[in-house]
């Protein structure tokens, strides 16, 4: 059921920058309340309902003061925990397959009537995350159009239509990558899909070292289809992450060269540290040193270059060979003595 639901997901990917096809998923960057399981902020708990910013969360609103504090007509913005649907075992109301991650998703929901009049939602800055330089950063939010239904109170909303949405990764607090509705159209009433933002920062980027920042909008514009419906869009498990730019690149410094080859052997079999886990498998191993060894030199294209000035040994067959098994054979036996029975 799960599974159905999620191959019926649609993806949009908006590709500002990818420096590199193939890169990994990489490492994940920590975001509070990722998932809005937590609503113990909030100003409002009503039934099935949380209104009010959340832990984690700030409201966003332009223009400024429309939404007040997101807990009053005509805004609202939250949580909804979807509801089991009466006489339909395993399902849910609004949303029949429930929450894509956990219990609980978040809203933004404005009555009929107040539309057009600017965009709203939930914004984060994470604190202490930097944007940094030859990276590649992918952001994932699950986007939700809610389906017509009753709530707990007996109060039926029409939410056929879809009012648009916007995801923004920010730096300093302005958008520096985003998705502009690219999915609205094609996800069916009821479902999520995953949108996809990703942005590549360069080294002579202005905005290198200030905090990143996330930001969930419903556009709040009048679906033609539905034009006396109310208007809401839904989130749900809101992931960032990062990976170099360039395959091969392990230390992240914009070249790849020697000093990857050292953290690739230096973590050779680690499922722990994964900087040099290049084909996000979960674990460094030989695949992982191919694209290094393949990418090697990189980069050539020189849009932003930084390689060393130390004289760095040639990936030749022989030298490869020589240090592949040099790694494999000083690595390989501890971590099976380690383990093996006694
Ligand atoms: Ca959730
Ligand atoms: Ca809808
Ligand atoms: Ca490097
Ligand atoms: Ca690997």
């Amino acid at each position: 059921m799960v599974a159905a639901a999620r191959c019926r997901r649609v993806s949009s990917v908006v590709a500002w920058v990818v420096a590199s096809a193939g890169y990994a998923i990489g490492a994940p960057l920590p975001i509070v309340n990722a998932g809005f399981e937590d609503t113990t902020g909030s100003a409002v708990h009503f039934n099935e309902f949380s209104f009010g910013a959340l832990p984690g969360w700030e409201l966003y609103d332009d223009p400024a003061g429309l939404i007040g504090a997101g807990a009053s007509d005509p805004f609202y913005v939250g949580t909804l925990e979807p509801q089991p649907a009466p006489g339909m075992p395993g399902q849910f109301i609004n949303f029949p397959a429930g929450a894509p991650e956990g219990v609980r998703v978040a809203i933004a929901y404005n009555r009929a009537g107040s539309d057009g009049q600017g965009g709203y939602g939930l914004q984060q800055t994470l604190v202490g995350t930097p944007l940094q330089p030859y990276r590649t950063y992918t952001l994932r939010v699950e986007v939700g159009n809610i389906a017509s239904g009753q709530a707990l109170s007996g109060e039926f909303f029409d939410l056929s239509g879809f009012p648009g949405y916007r995801i923004d990764l920010l730096a300093g607090g302005a958008p520096i990558a985003s998705d502009m509705s690219l999915l609205s159209g094609s996800i069916p009433e009821g479902e999520f899909a995953t949108s996809t933002v990703v942005f590549s920062a360069a080294p002579s980027d202005p905005r290198l070292g200030l905090d990143l920042g996330l930001r969930l909008v419903n556009l709040n514009q009048v679906d033609p289809l539905a034009p006396t419906a109310d208007l809401e869009v839904d989130f749900d498990n809101v992931r960032l992450s990062f990976a170099p730019s360039l395959d091969g690149d392990f230390n992240v410094d914009g070249a790849v060269n020697a000093a990857d080859y050292t953290v690739w052997r230096d973590t050779l079999g680690s499922g722990l540290i994964l900087a040099a886990d290049a084909n996000d498998n979960g674990v460094v191993d030989i695949e992982d040193y191919s694209v290094w060894a393949s990418n090697y030199g990189m980069p050539t294209g020189v849009d932003y270059v930084q390689l060393d000035s130390i004289a760095t040994p040639e990936p030749t067959t022989a030298w490869l060979a020589a240090a592949v098994f040099a790694a494999a054979y000083a690595r390989w036996p501890r971590r099976s003595a380690r383990t093996a029975p006694r």
